[in-house]
């Protein structure tokens, strides 16, 4: 899927944008899919906006956008069980991380049409520390994006300037680094946008008449261990056929312990 120059690209850029991952008939088996747990969702006590809240946008526009932002997909539904582990994934993950990679999680980002939410710019790596900086997001898209439904942007090169402070974690200053400042990333349906968690990124809010539906899956190396307490999630759950009848939120309840 990807030569040397590519994994340099990524070494030097902190992202890598992979195009055709994945079939128009898969793109369509994961749409299918992620329209099922939206409809279970809402069937739910679990439905919510995503939206990140914060100082980044007027308080009279933040509250009118939407962001389903719902958690580790692959719980609800086996084909996100079969992208996690996509022959094409694992041929880039392998050259990208090496040659052991593991699920930390994932989660789907759906901004809808005209009111889709924004993602002030920001690194991962604050929500999920890890040692050696292994950790890279592989955005899968499933519909064409641009900067008018909110495509993905990022500040190329800026994992190497290591982890940086963010307001309450969330995001970086806004008068600092406004998403104007990042690189769009516009790519097409099946095209997965591969960038580190120390990687600056983030996207504007999906102004067009269009769906701006993706999913992320986080992977690290298995030997590159969290420095924190976090977001522990050892991958356990995977849907690997049918679908979960109900909508619910897991958790794992482990705790790290020094050896
Ligand atoms: O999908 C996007 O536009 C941004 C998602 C993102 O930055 C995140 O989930 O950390």
């Amino acid at each position: 899927m990807i030569n040397q120059a590519d994994v340099d690209f990524y070494k030097e850029n902190g992202y890598l944008l992979v195009r055709g991952v994945f079939s128009q008939q898969e793109v369509g088996e994961m749409r299918t899919a992620l329209d099922g747990i939206l409809n279970r969702a809402a069937q739910s006590k679990f439905d919510s906006n995503a939206t990140w809240q914060g100082d980044y946008l007027p308080p009279d526009q933040l509250k009118k956008l939407v962001l389903k932002g719902f958690h580790d997909v692959q719980y609800q539904d086996a084909a996100f069980t079969r992208a996690a582990i996509h022959a094409n994934m694992a041929a880039v993950l392998s050259q990208l991380i090496g040659p052991n990679v593991q699920l930390h999680h994932s989660k789907m980002l759906v901004k809808p049409p005209e009111n889709g939410a924004a993602f002030p710019l920001h690194q991962d790596a604050p929500y999920f520390p890890h040692a050696t900086h292994s950790m890279l997001a592989a955005s899968v898209h499933l519909d064409d994006s641009d900067m008018e439904n909110g495509c993905l942007c990022v500040i190329p090169g800026s994992h190497k300037n290591g982890m940086m402070p963010h307001v309450g974690r969330h995001y970086l200053d806004h008068r600092e680094y406004p998403i104007t400042m990042a690189t769009p990333c516009p790519a097409q349906a099946g095209d997965v946008l591969f960038f580190n968690y120390l990687t600056i990124h983030g996207s504007d809010i999906n102004r067009s008449t269009r769906n701006r539906r993706n999913v992320l899956f986080q992977y690290r190396d298995p030997m590159d261990l969290p420095t924190a307490d976090v977001h522990v999630n050892w991958g356990q759950g995977l849907m690997v056929c049918g679908e979960n009848p109900t909508y619910r939120e897991y958790h794992a309840n482990y705790t790290l312990q020094a050896k």
